[in-house]
């Protein structure tokens, strides 16, 4: 059984994945209003990882036979500097999101919850993924400059990206 302490946590996590998906349709919405379709196309693509990331909480705490208690979602931010200045964000949410994720394994271990800790390590990982990504398009970016022809052939390319639910066990 989760103690309360934990579903609270949890539930709080679940909060901060739909918040994630909103902050990210949010950049979705900025880079359409710029006319930059494909980093629009990640960002929705991201937001509906973020979706499979708060659904799979709102399954374990069913799972588990604990109540899931869903809060107000914060409005994200609306307007941006720059692209770079967008992954820049998305890069710093990310290393926050890995840090509540780590706050959360460190709670199941000191309540010896193992399934919970079990459970915890899909997100471990997928943080790791979630980091390399949005570095990955940094170091391009910066790479690009302001040079209009490399950032639009890496629009064209993050355009291509679609999303693939990760097979459940
Ligand atoms: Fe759910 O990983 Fe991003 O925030």
């Amino acid at each position: 059984m989760l103690s309360k302490k934990m579903v609270d946590a949890l539930n709080e996590q679940l909060n901060a994945e739909f918040y994630s998906a909103y902050l990210y349709m949010s950049m979705a919405a900025y880079f359409e209003a710029n006319d930059y379709p494909g980093f629009a196309n990640w960002m929705v693509t991201q937001f509906q990882e973020e979706q499979f990331h708060g659904n799979k909480l709102f399954k374990y705490i069913n799972d588990r036979g604990a109540r899931v208690k869903l809060k107000a979602i914060a409005a994200p931010p609306i307007e941006f500097e720059s692209v770079l200045a967008v992954f820049e964000e998305t890069l710093a949410h990310e290393q926050h999101v890995t840090s509540l994720i780590n706050n959360l394994v460190g709670l199941a271990i000191e309540e010896k919850d193992y399934a919970t800790h079990n459970y915890l390590q899909w997100y471990v990982s997928e943080q790791i993924e979630e980091e390399k990504n949005v570095s990955d398009i940094l170091s391009k970016l910066k790479r690009a400059g302001d040079k209009p022809q490399l950032l639009y052939m890496l629009d064209d390319k993050l355009g291509q990206r679609v999303f693939t639910p990760p097979v459940e066990e």
